[in-house]
């Protein structure tokens, strides 16, 4: 198989995808100085085509990328498409975190509902027809304080029922055999293969 590009910049995903596609040639954008694409679409699966497209085009090679974000029931979806500048443009994790609990303060347990969506998609060159794009969802609850040092973004305040504590709280493998992110390169794996045996 060809290299693959990865179209994201964020270290925290860049780690656990790599994790993951153990045995597959992957390189960070990075590596080429692609600058990041605009984020211009409304929802996970545009990005993540812009995305690929965007790096795909840069490097001349086949390109997998990963939108993703939390979505808040409380907050009719909230953060959402905009949980990396939820606190503005260039916002740190913590920004985002904060503004986050700050947006839920007062709001009890059982409305505090919420989920990591993760679209992959992968792209053969930056005018492929036919993206393969998988979704994968993980099911929680927005804490009320921050806890753990593991992973990143708002792993800190997402609570994990199956597990009884935060995701910021698992070890990687754990988290990775569970999340939004590791269901959806499953699926990506999954759907690449069959496309190529065909
Ligand atoms: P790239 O576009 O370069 O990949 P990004 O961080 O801008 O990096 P997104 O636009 O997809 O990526 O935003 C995803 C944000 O959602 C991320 O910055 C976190 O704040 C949050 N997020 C996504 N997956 C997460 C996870 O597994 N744990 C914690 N937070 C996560």
């Amino acid at each position: 198989m060809h290299d693959i590009v990865l179209a994201s910049s964020n270290p925290g995903k860049i780690r656990e995808i790599q994790a993951i596609l153990t045995g597959h040639p992957i390189i960070p954008q990075s590596a080429f100085n692609v600058v990041d694409a605009e984020e211009s679409g409304a929802t996970f699966v545009e990005n993540a085509i812009l995305k690929a497209r965007n790096a795909a085009l840069h490097c001349k090679l086949p390109a997998i990328a990963d939108d993703s974000g939390l979505v808040v029931d409380a907050l009719n979806g909230a953060p959402g498409v905009i949980s990396a500048r939820y606190a503005g443009i260039g916002a740190s994790d913590r920004d985002n975190l904060d503004k986050l609990l700050q947006a839920l303060e007062g709001v009890p347990d059982e409305l505090r509902s919420a989920r990591f969506i993760c679209v992959m998609v992968f792209m053969e060159h930056a005018n492929d027809p036919c993206p393969v794009i998988a979704q994968g969802v993980w099911e929680g609850r927005i804490l009320t304080h921050a806890v753990g040092e593991n992973g990143f973004g708002y792993d800190p305040v997402f609570w994990v029922p199956e597990q009884g504590c935060a995701s910021a709280e698992l070890p990687a493998e754990v988290k990775n055999s569970l999340s939004h992110r590791g269901k959806a390169l499953k699926s990506l794996t999954a759907l690449i293969n069959a496309k190529q045996s065909r």
